[in-house]
C-alpha cells in the first residue's frame, strides 16, 4: 500500500504496512481501485457532459458518496469497498456505451474491466496505486492528487446537501471533470494549477449549498450555552457531521427516556433551532476525535458514528458503536437507510440496556453557535469596536485536530493571543482550547465557534463581508488564518481560500507529503503560505512587534 493523503502519514511521507489511522493493505488497495474506476468514469461522464447530456442524479450521488468512502477515517470495511468497485464499474460501462460515438484516444483506466472476486480486484489494484507510475512527473503527480483529494473533501459535502435534497449541477458535474484530468496525459503542470483553482470556486459553491441545506432544513444557528458534564440516565453519543442522522435520532428518541450528547464535529448541532429544541438533546460528550478510544472505552450507553472520524474501536466498545451512511468497520453494526428512513431502534434499545451514567456532574457550560448570520446580525457593532479600537485583530484559529504531537501550538497560539482580539474558530481542532475560558469585548465573548469544517463557508463568508464594510480586500482585513489540517475536507477549503486569492495562511502542524516541493514553492510565491513556528514568533510577525 501506499498512501500520504492525510496529515499523520508515518514519517510524513507514505503509510506503507500499515496507516497510521487503522487502514489495511486490503483496504488500501480496494480504495486506490476505487478511485481508478471514478477516473474511468471521470472520462466518459466529462465527454457526455461536454456533448450537452445530462447524467442522472443516482451517478452523481455515486460519485460523491465513493469520493466520500475513501476519506481518512471513513471506512474500514473491505466488504463495503467491494460493493462500492461493483456500482462504479456498473456505472462505467453504462456511460462507456452512451459514449462510445465520441471517445477517440482512451486511457486505460476508462478501459479497464472490474473482475468478479475480491481476490482479482486485490491483484489488480497494484496498477492503481499513487505511485505505480515510477515515470509521472513529481509535480503532476503532486497535483494530480492534490485535486483528487480536494474531490474528497468536496464529495462529503456534496453528500451532506444532498442527503437534505440540495444539489448544484456545476458541483456534481466538476466529479467527472477533476477525475478526468487525473488520467489526462496532456495536462501539465500550469493546466492542473487552474484546474485546481477553478475547483477551489465549484467547491465555494459546494459549500455555499451545504450551508443553504443545513440553514433551510435547521434554522440559522444562535448563540447557544451547552451543557459539557453528564447527567444520570441512559445516553445515546451522537458523533462525525451529519445533521440528518441526529434529526432522525432525536425524533425517535423522544419521551423513550434517552439522552443525546453531542460528540466531536456534532457539538455545533446544539445552536440550531430545529435541533436544539429538542431537550433531550441534552449536552456534548468529550473532546475530538483522536480521544475516542479512551473516552469510549467502557461506556455505559451507546455510540452513533455518522461520519468520520471513526478510529478502530476497542473491544470494550464495539458492542454499544453504530456506524451509518458512508461509515463503515468489520464487525460494528450498521444502521442502513431503508426507503428513505432509518430506524434506529437497535441502538435506542442498547443504550437504555446499558442504563447511563449513574448520576448527575456538577455542570459547565460552553457557548457554540456563531454562523455568519448571528456574527453578521452584529456586524454593525463588530465594525464600530474595530473604529474604536475596542477589537485590534480577528484571528481565525481552526481546523482539524489530530494525535501528532505539534498540536499543542494551537492552544498556545489561543491563549496568547492578546485581549483585544477575537478568535474565531471551527472545526475539531477547537477542541484544544473551547473550553478556556478567553473573556469578552464588549458583549461579544472573544471566542465566537463557527461551527463544524462543513461550516468553513460561515468563516469566509464573514471575512467576505468584514471586508466589504471596511471597503477592502480580505488580504487587507486585520485577520490572520491560523489553520490546522488533517483529512481531505481540510484540503478542499485550503483550495478555496487559495481561490478567493488569500493570502498569508498559517498551515501546520506540518506540510502535505503529497505536495513536491515545486508545487509548495509556487503556494508560498503566490500565496505566501507559510508552516506555522511557534506561537510567540508567529504572533509578533502577524502583531508587527
Ligand atoms: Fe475533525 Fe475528523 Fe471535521 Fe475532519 S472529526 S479531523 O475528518 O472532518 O474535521
Ligand atoms: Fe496513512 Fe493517513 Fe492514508 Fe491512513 S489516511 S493510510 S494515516 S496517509
Amino acid at each position: 500500500m501506499f498512501c500520504y493523503q492525510c496529515e499523520q502519514t508515518i514519517g510524513g511521507k507514505g503509510c506503507t504496512k500499515l496507516g497510521n489511522c487503522s487502514k489495511d493493505p486490503e483496504v488500501a488497495a480496494l480504495q486506490d481501485l476505487l478511485i481508478y474506476l471514478l477516473k474511468g468514469i471521470g472520462f466518459y461522464g466529462q465527454k457526455l457532459i461536454e456533448k450537452g447530456m445530462v447524467i442522472d442524479d443516482e451517478t452523481h450521488k455515486f460519485m460523491m458518496d465513493a469520493s466520500f468512502s475513501t476519506l481518512t477515517n471513513v471506512n474500514f470495511d473491505s466488504e463495503r469497498f467491494v460493493e462500492y468497485l461493483r456500482t462504479a464499474d456498473k456505472i462505467k460501462e453504462e456511460l462507456k456505451t452512451k459514449a462510445k460515438d465520441i471517445c477517440n484516444e482512451v486511457p486505460e483506466a476508462a478501459e479497464y474491466k472490474l473482475p468478479a472476486t475480491k481476490e482479482e480486484m486485490l491483484r489488480d489494484a497494484v496498477k492503481a496505486g499513487i505511485m505505480y507510475d515510477q515515470t509521472l512527473d513529481a509535480n503532476i503527480r503532486s497535483l494530480r492528487e492534490m485535486l483528487i483529494y480536494g474531490m474528497k473533501g468536496m464529495g462529503a459535502y456534496a453528500h451532506h446537501a444532498h442527503v437534505l435534497g440540495f444539489n448544484d449541477v456545476e458541483v456534481n458535474n466538476f466529479f467527472y471533470k477533476g477525475f478526468a484530468a487525473t488520467i489526462d496525459k496532456k495536462l501539465g503542470v500550469d493546466d492542473l494549477l487552474a484546474l485546481i483553482m477553478e475547483f477551489g470556486q465549484v467547491n465555494l459553491k459546494c459549500m455555499e449549498l451545504l450551508d443553504k441545506a443545513n440553514t433551510s432544513s435547521y434554522g440559522n444557528p444562535v448563540p447557544t450555552e451547552v451543557l459539557i458534564t453528564m447527567k444520570k440516565g441512559p445516553f445515546i453519543v451522537v458523533s462525525g457531521h451529519d445533521l440528518k442522522d441526529l434529526k432522525e435520532l432525536l425524533e425517535q428518541t423522544e419521551g423513550k427516556g434517552i439522552n443525546i450528547y453531542t460528540h466531536g464535529e456534532m457539538l455545533p448541532a446544539h445552536g440550531y433551532p430545529e435541533l436544539k429544541k429538542y431537550k433531550h438533546l441534552i449536552g456534548n460528550f468529550g473532546g475530538a476525535w483522536q480521544d475516542q478510544q479512551k473516552e469510549f472505552d467502557g461506556l455505559p450507553g451507546c455510540i452513533l458514528m455518522t461520519t468520520n472520524c471513526l478510529m478502530k474501536p476497542r473491544d470494550s466498545y464495539t458492542d454499544r458503536l453504530f456506524t451509518t451512511s458512508i461509515v463503515g468497520c468489520p464487525g460494528i453494526s450498521h444502521i442502513k437507510e431503508v426507503n428513505g428512513k432509518k430506524d434506529f431502534s437497535l441502538i435506542i434499545n442498547k443504550a437504555l440496556q446499558l442504563g447511563g451514567w449513574p448520576e448527575d456532574e456538577q455542570e459547565k457550560k460552553i457557548i457554540v453557535g456563531f454562523g455568519h448570520n448571528a456574527v453578521l446580525s452584529n456586524a454593525g457593532k463588530i465594525v464600530e469596536a474595530v473604529k474604536n479600537g475596542a477589537i485590534k485583530h480577528f484571528f481565525l484559529v481552526g481546523g482539524c485536530d489530530g494525535a501528532r504531537p505539534g498540536r499543542n501550538y494551537y492552544t498556545e497560539f489561543a491563549q496568547k493571543t492578546p485581549p483585544d482580539t477575537l478568535i474565531l474558530t471551527l472545526a475539531c481542532g477547537k477542541y484544544r482550547f473551547n473550553k478556556m475560558d478567553f473573556g469578552k469585548i464588549g458583549e461579544f465573548p472573544r471566542l465566537l465557534d463557527v461551527g463544524q469544517c462543513n461550516d468553513s463557508y460561515s468563516a469566509i463568508k464573514i471575512a467576505l463581508a468584514l471586508a466589504e464594510a471596511f471597503n477592502c480586500g480580505v488580504n487587507d482585513l486585520p485577520l490572520s488564518l491560523i489553520l490546522s489540517w488533517y483529512e481531505q475536507k481540510a484540503v478542499c477549503i485550503l483550495i478555496t481560500l487559495l481561490s478567493l486569492g488569500i493570502k498569508n495562511i498559517y498551515l501546520g502542524p506540518s506540510l502535505p507529503a503529497f505536495i513536491s516541493p515545486d508545487v509548495l514553492q509556487v503556494l508560498i510565491d503566490k500565496f505566501n503560505i507559510k508552516p506555522i513556528s511557534t506561537p510567540e514568533d508567529d504572533l509578533k510577525v502577524i502583531l508587527g512587534q
